[in-house]
Protein backbone atom coordinates (compact mmCIF):
# COMPACT_ATOMS: atom_id res chain seq x y z
CA UNK A 1 0.00 0.00 0.00
CA UNK A 2 1.20 3.48 -0.57
CA UNK A 3 2.25 5.67 1.94
CA UNK A 4 -0.28 7.00 4.63
CA UNK A 5 -1.52 10.52 3.94
CA UNK A 6 -0.28 12.50 7.15
CA UNK A 7 -1.91 15.86 5.66
CA UNK A 8 -5.18 17.54 7.21
CA UNK A 9 -7.16 20.44 6.98
CA UNK A 10 -8.67 22.45 9.35
CA UNK A 11 -11.25 25.65 8.84
CA UNK A 12 -10.33 25.46 5.55
CA UNK A 13 -6.32 25.15 6.19
CA UNK A 14 -4.86 22.62 4.56
CA UNK A 15 -1.69 21.81 6.53
CA UNK A 16 1.10 19.74 4.69
CA UNK A 17 1.56 17.22 8.25
CA UNK A 18 -1.13 17.18 11.00
CA UNK A 19 1.63 17.74 13.72
CA UNK A 20 3.28 21.06 15.18
CA UNK A 21 4.80 22.73 17.75
CA UNK A 22 2.42 23.58 21.27
CA UNK A 23 2.10 27.59 21.55
CA UNK A 24 4.85 28.22 24.11
CA UNK A 25 7.16 25.85 23.02
CA UNK A 26 10.41 26.80 21.10
CA UNK A 27 8.40 29.73 19.20
CA UNK A 28 9.44 32.74 21.15
CA UNK A 29 11.54 34.23 18.98
CA UNK A 30 12.43 35.03 15.31
CA UNK A 31 14.92 32.33 15.43
CA UNK A 32 12.84 30.08 16.92
CA UNK A 33 10.11 30.75 15.15
CA UNK A 34 12.15 30.13 11.76
CA UNK A 35 14.06 26.97 12.84
CA UNK A 36 9.69 25.68 12.94
CA UNK A 37 9.77 27.19 9.40
CA UNK A 38 12.78 24.66 8.38
CA UNK A 39 11.24 21.54 10.59
CA UNK A 40 9.36 18.98 10.02
CA UNK A 41 6.27 20.85 11.52
CA UNK A 42 3.00 21.17 9.92
CA UNK A 43 2.53 24.64 10.76
CA UNK A 44 4.32 27.40 12.84
CA UNK A 45 2.31 28.50 16.18
CA UNK A 46 3.59 31.67 18.16
CA UNK A 47 4.24 31.85 22.03
CA UNK A 48 0.73 33.72 23.03
CA UNK A 49 1.42 37.27 22.40
CA UNK A 50 0.93 40.21 24.16
CA UNK A 51 0.06 43.71 23.61
CA UNK A 52 3.72 44.82 25.03
CA UNK A 53 6.88 42.80 25.10
CA UNK A 54 7.63 40.60 28.15
CA UNK A 55 10.86 39.52 29.64
CA UNK A 56 8.61 36.45 31.95
CA UNK A 57 9.13 34.97 35.16
CA UNK A 58 12.71 34.84 37.33
CA UNK A 59 14.16 31.27 35.81
CA UNK A 60 14.18 28.82 37.20
CA UNK A 61 10.92 28.56 35.08
CA UNK A 62 10.84 25.32 33.14
CA UNK A 63 11.68 21.93 34.89
CA UNK A 64 11.66 18.77 32.75
CA UNK A 65 11.23 15.36 34.94
CA UNK A 66 10.86 11.90 33.96
CA UNK A 67 6.82 11.82 33.35
CA UNK A 68 6.86 15.25 31.62
CA UNK A 69 7.39 19.15 32.25
CA UNK A 70 6.21 21.98 34.89
CA UNK A 71 6.33 25.34 33.95
CA UNK A 72 5.30 29.07 35.13
CA UNK A 73 7.02 30.93 32.17
CA UNK A 74 5.12 34.28 32.63
CA UNK A 75 4.13 35.00 29.06
CA UNK A 76 7.60 35.86 28.09
CA UNK A 77 7.42 37.01 24.05
CA UNK A 78 8.71 39.91 21.91
CA UNK A 79 4.26 41.70 22.24
CA UNK A 80 2.26 41.58 18.85
CA UNK A 81 3.91 44.33 17.09
CA UNK A 82 6.67 42.39 16.62
CA UNK A 83 4.86 38.74 15.43
CA UNK A 84 2.96 41.33 13.20
CA UNK A 85 6.30 41.93 11.56
CA UNK A 86 7.37 38.84 11.38
CA UNK A 87 4.44 37.09 9.91
CA UNK A 88 4.59 37.93 6.55
CA UNK A 89 8.35 36.14 6.38
CA UNK A 90 7.41 33.13 7.98
CA UNK A 91 4.50 32.35 5.47
CA UNK A 92 6.95 31.66 3.27
CA UNK A 93 7.99 28.29 4.73
CA UNK A 94 4.80 27.44 2.91
CA UNK A 95 3.34 25.83 6.12
CA UNK A 96 0.35 27.43 8.03
CA UNK A 97 1.40 30.24 10.42
CA UNK A 98 -1.39 29.92 14.16
CA UNK A 99 -0.79 33.41 15.54
CA UNK A 100 -1.15 32.60 19.45
CA UNK A 101 -2.84 35.75 21.43
CA UNK A 102 -3.25 36.38 24.81
CA UNK A 103 -3.55 39.28 27.38
CA UNK A 104 -3.59 40.80 30.49
CA UNK A 105 -6.61 41.91 30.65
CA UNK A 106 -10.02 41.41 28.69
CA UNK A 107 -9.77 44.73 26.86
CA UNK A 108 -6.37 43.49 25.50
CA UNK A 109 -7.33 40.91 23.58
CA UNK A 110 -9.17 42.77 20.91
CA UNK A 111 -6.45 45.32 20.42
CA UNK A 112 -4.48 42.22 19.75
CA UNK A 113 -6.56 40.57 17.35
CA UNK A 114 -7.57 43.26 15.02
CA UNK A 115 -3.63 44.07 14.30
CA UNK A 116 -2.38 40.28 14.38
CA UNK A 117 -5.19 39.70 11.94
CA UNK A 118 -4.69 41.94 9.40
CA UNK A 119 -0.76 40.67 9.83
CA UNK A 120 -2.36 37.46 7.39
CA UNK A 121 -1.67 34.32 9.94
CA UNK A 122 -3.36 31.38 8.52
CA UNK A 123 -5.26 31.19 12.07
CA UNK A 124 -5.74 32.67 14.91
CA UNK A 125 -5.56 30.36 18.48
CA UNK A 126 -7.11 32.66 21.34
CA UNK A 127 -4.97 31.17 24.37
CA UNK A 128 -8.39 31.32 27.28
CA UNK A 129 -5.87 30.41 30.21
CA UNK A 130 -5.22 34.24 31.14
CA UNK A 131 -5.59 36.14 34.13
CA UNK A 132 -8.98 37.35 35.01
CA UNK A 133 -10.00 40.21 37.33
CA UNK A 134 -7.60 38.99 40.49
CA UNK A 135 -9.41 37.01 42.63
CA UNK A 136 -11.25 35.10 39.50
CA UNK A 137 -10.47 32.39 38.16
CA UNK A 138 -8.46 32.60 35.07
CA UNK A 139 -10.68 33.37 31.90
CA UNK A 140 -11.31 29.65 30.60
CA UNK A 141 -12.49 28.57 33.96
CA UNK A 142 -15.09 31.50 33.75
CA UNK A 143 -17.78 30.54 30.86
CA UNK A 144 -19.39 34.17 30.89
CA UNK A 145 -16.22 35.53 30.70
CA UNK A 146 -15.02 33.21 27.68
CA UNK A 147 -18.15 33.99 25.76
CA UNK A 148 -17.54 37.66 26.23
CA UNK A 149 -14.03 37.66 24.99
CA UNK A 150 -14.82 35.39 22.03
CA UNK A 151 -17.30 37.59 21.10
CA UNK A 152 -15.57 40.49 21.29
CA UNK A 153 -12.49 38.94 19.37
CA UNK A 154 -14.93 37.72 16.70
CA UNK A 155 -16.17 40.86 15.89
CA UNK A 156 -12.83 42.06 14.93
CA UNK A 157 -10.98 39.67 13.21
CA UNK A 158 -11.23 38.36 9.44
CA UNK A 159 -8.94 34.86 9.73
CA UNK A 160 -10.38 31.70 11.25
CA UNK A 161 -10.09 31.78 14.75
CA UNK A 162 -10.08 28.98 17.65
CA UNK A 163 -9.92 28.93 21.01
CA UNK A 164 -7.29 26.67 23.52
CA UNK A 165 -9.08 26.03 26.57
CA UNK A 166 -7.44 24.54 29.87
CA UNK A 167 -8.69 21.32 30.91
CA UNK A 168 -11.63 20.66 32.35
CA UNK A 169 -12.55 17.84 34.73
CA UNK A 170 -16.13 17.81 35.07
CA UNK A 171 -18.30 16.90 32.60
CA UNK A 172 -21.00 19.96 33.59
CA UNK A 173 -18.00 21.88 32.88
CA UNK A 174 -17.81 20.59 29.05
CA UNK A 175 -21.20 21.10 28.88
CA UNK A 176 -21.14 24.26 30.02
CA UNK A 177 -17.96 25.19 27.69
CA UNK A 178 -19.49 23.33 24.78
CA UNK A 179 -22.44 25.92 25.24
CA UNK A 180 -20.63 28.73 25.24
CA UNK A 181 -19.22 27.40 21.69
CA UNK A 182 -22.48 26.66 20.61
CA UNK A 183 -23.75 30.70 21.33
CA UNK A 184 -20.31 32.14 20.54
CA UNK A 185 -19.08 29.53 17.69
CA UNK A 186 -15.15 28.81 16.91
CA UNK A 187 -13.95 27.19 14.13
CA UNK A 188 -11.15 25.02 15.95
CA UNK A 189 -10.82 24.30 19.87
CA UNK A 190 -6.88 23.22 20.99
CA UNK A 191 -7.33 21.18 23.60
CA UNK A 192 -5.43 21.06 26.37
CA UNK A 193 -3.30 24.06 27.77
CA UNK A 194 -1.07 22.31 30.62
CA UNK A 195 -2.64 20.99 33.95
CA UNK A 196 -2.38 24.38 36.11
CA UNK A 197 -1.19 24.81 39.48
CA UNK A 198 0.91 21.64 39.91
CA UNK A 199 3.62 21.27 42.20
CA UNK A 200 6.71 19.20 41.58
CA UNK A 201 9.02 18.47 44.06
CA UNK A 202 12.46 17.26 44.52
CA UNK A 203 12.67 14.92 47.56
CA UNK A 204 16.72 14.96 47.55
CA UNK A 205 17.23 18.76 47.69
CA UNK A 206 13.85 19.30 49.48
CA UNK A 207 12.66 21.73 47.39
CA UNK A 208 10.11 23.07 44.65
CA UNK A 209 11.88 23.17 41.16
CA UNK A 210 10.99 26.38 39.50
CA UNK A 211 11.06 29.70 41.21
CA UNK A 212 8.01 31.46 40.42
CA UNK A 213 4.66 31.00 42.49
CA UNK A 214 6.66 29.21 45.16
CA UNK A 215 7.16 26.21 42.75
CA UNK A 216 3.15 25.75 41.39
CA UNK A 217 2.99 26.11 37.57
CA UNK A 218 1.59 24.36 34.63
CA UNK A 219 1.76 20.33 34.32
CA UNK A 220 2.68 19.04 30.52
CA UNK A 221 4.08 15.82 29.40
CA UNK A 222 2.90 12.48 29.43
CA UNK A 223 1.53 12.38 33.09
CA UNK A 224 -0.97 15.02 30.94
CA UNK A 225 -2.12 12.05 28.35
CA UNK A 226 -4.91 10.79 29.54
CA UNK A 227 -6.56 14.00 30.58
CA UNK A 228 -6.19 15.87 27.39
CA UNK A 229 -7.85 12.48 25.43
CA UNK A 230 -10.03 13.03 28.07
CA UNK A 231 -11.06 16.70 26.84
CA UNK A 232 -10.67 16.15 23.47
CA UNK A 233 -13.64 12.92 23.36
CA UNK A 234 -15.72 15.47 25.15
CA UNK A 235 -15.86 17.92 23.07
CA UNK A 236 -15.51 15.91 20.08
CA UNK A 237 -18.94 14.12 21.37
CA UNK A 238 -20.45 17.51 22.58
CA UNK A 239 -20.07 18.46 18.72
CA UNK A 240 -20.88 15.49 17.31
CA UNK A 241 -17.40 15.39 15.31
CA UNK A 242 -18.84 18.61 13.82
CA UNK A 243 -15.26 20.97 14.89
CA UNK A 244 -12.25 20.37 14.01
CA UNK A 245 -9.79 19.56 17.02
CA UNK A 246 -6.36 19.81 17.72
CA UNK A 247 -5.05 17.58 20.58
CA UNK A 248 -2.19 18.63 23.01
CA UNK A 249 -0.85 16.63 25.64
CA UNK A 250 1.59 13.94 26.33
CA UNK A 251 2.34 13.21 22.94
CA UNK A 252 5.86 12.12 22.51
CA UNK A 253 5.08 8.74 20.16
CA UNK A 254 3.34 8.06 17.22
CA UNK A 255 1.03 6.01 18.96
CA UNK A 256 0.33 8.75 21.54
CA UNK A 257 -0.36 11.04 18.36
CA UNK A 258 -3.32 8.21 17.31
CA UNK A 259 -4.57 8.07 20.34
CA UNK A 260 -5.11 11.46 19.58
CA UNK A 261 -6.87 11.01 16.43
CA UNK A 262 -8.79 8.17 17.68
CA UNK A 263 -10.31 10.65 20.27
CA UNK A 264 -11.12 12.84 17.62
CA UNK A 265 -8.40 15.27 17.10
CA UNK A 266 -7.76 16.17 13.49
CA UNK A 267 -4.02 16.96 14.65
CA UNK A 268 -1.83 17.11 17.18
CA UNK A 269 0.42 19.73 19.04
CA UNK A 270 4.04 18.85 20.98
CA UNK A 271 5.00 20.85 23.81
CA UNK A 272 7.34 18.88 26.46
CA UNK A 273 8.39 16.46 23.62
CA UNK A 274 9.28 19.16 21.52
CA UNK A 275 11.55 20.96 24.11
CA UNK A 276 13.43 18.19 25.25
CA UNK A 277 14.05 16.78 22.01
CA UNK A 278 14.31 19.60 19.60
CA UNK A 279 12.40 20.30 16.50
CA UNK A 280 13.77 16.95 15.08
CA UNK A 281 10.87 15.27 16.97
CA UNK A 282 8.26 16.11 14.02
CA UNK A 283 10.14 14.10 11.26
CA UNK A 284 10.03 11.21 14.33
CA UNK A 285 6.63 11.80 15.11
CA UNK A 286 5.44 11.42 11.57
CA UNK A 287 7.38 8.10 10.61
CA UNK A 288 6.28 6.48 13.87
CA UNK A 289 2.53 7.65 12.63
CA UNK A 290 2.97 6.40 8.89
CA UNK A 291 4.13 2.92 11.08
CA UNK A 292 1.08 3.04 12.81
CA UNK A 293 -1.31 3.41 10.62
CA UNK A 294 0.64 1.34 8.22
CA UNK A 295 0.55 -1.90 10.20
CA UNK A 296 -3.37 -1.05 10.53
CA UNK A 297 -3.80 -0.46 7.22
CA UNK A 298 -5.52 3.19 7.26
CA UNK A 299 -4.60 5.05 4.12
CA UNK A 300 -4.63 8.45 6.48
CA UNK A 301 -4.59 10.14 9.34
CA UNK A 302 -7.68 11.64 8.71
CA UNK A 303 -9.49 8.28 8.34
CA UNK A 304 -8.96 7.69 12.21
CA UNK A 305 -10.26 10.93 13.70
CA UNK A 306 -12.99 10.30 16.14
CA UNK A 307 -12.74 6.43 15.13
CA UNK A 308 -12.30 5.15 19.14
CA UNK A 309 -14.48 2.35 20.02
CA UNK A 310 -16.51 2.07 23.06
CA UNK A 311 -17.01 -1.37 25.13
O1 LIG B 1 3.63 30.63 31.73
C1 LIG B 1 3.25 30.73 30.56
O2 LIG B 1 3.70 31.59 29.76
C2 LIG B 1 2.21 29.78 30.12
N1 LIG B 1 2.47 28.45 30.35
C3 LIG B 1 1.57 27.47 30.00
O3 LIG B 1 1.81 26.28 30.24
N2 LIG B 1 0.41 27.84 29.40
C4 LIG B 1 0.12 29.15 29.15
O4 LIG B 1 -0.97 29.40 28.59
C5 LIG B 1 1.03 30.17 29.52
C6 LIG B 1 0.68 31.61 29.28
C7 LIG B 1 -0.48 32.12 30.09
C8 LIG B 1 -0.27 32.29 31.59
C9 LIG B 1 -0.29 30.92 32.26
C10 LIG B 1 1.03 33.01 31.95
C11 LIG B 1 -1.42 33.09 32.16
Amino acid sequence: MTDPDLSCTIAGVRFPLCIMNASGALCVTREELEALGRSGAGAIVTKSMTVEFRKGNPEPRYYPFSGGSINSMGLPNLGYQTYAELIPALKAFKKPVIASIAGLCEEDFPEIARAISKAGPDLIEVNLSCPNIPGKPQIGYDFDASERLIRKVRAVVDRPMGVKLPPYFDPAHHAAMADVLKRAPVDFLSLINSVGNALVIDPEKESVVIKPKGGFGGLGGSVIKAVALANVRAFWKAFDGRIPIIGVGGVTSGTDVFEHLLAGASAVQVGTALVEEGTGVFDRLAAELRAVLAKKSYPSSSAVVGRLKEL
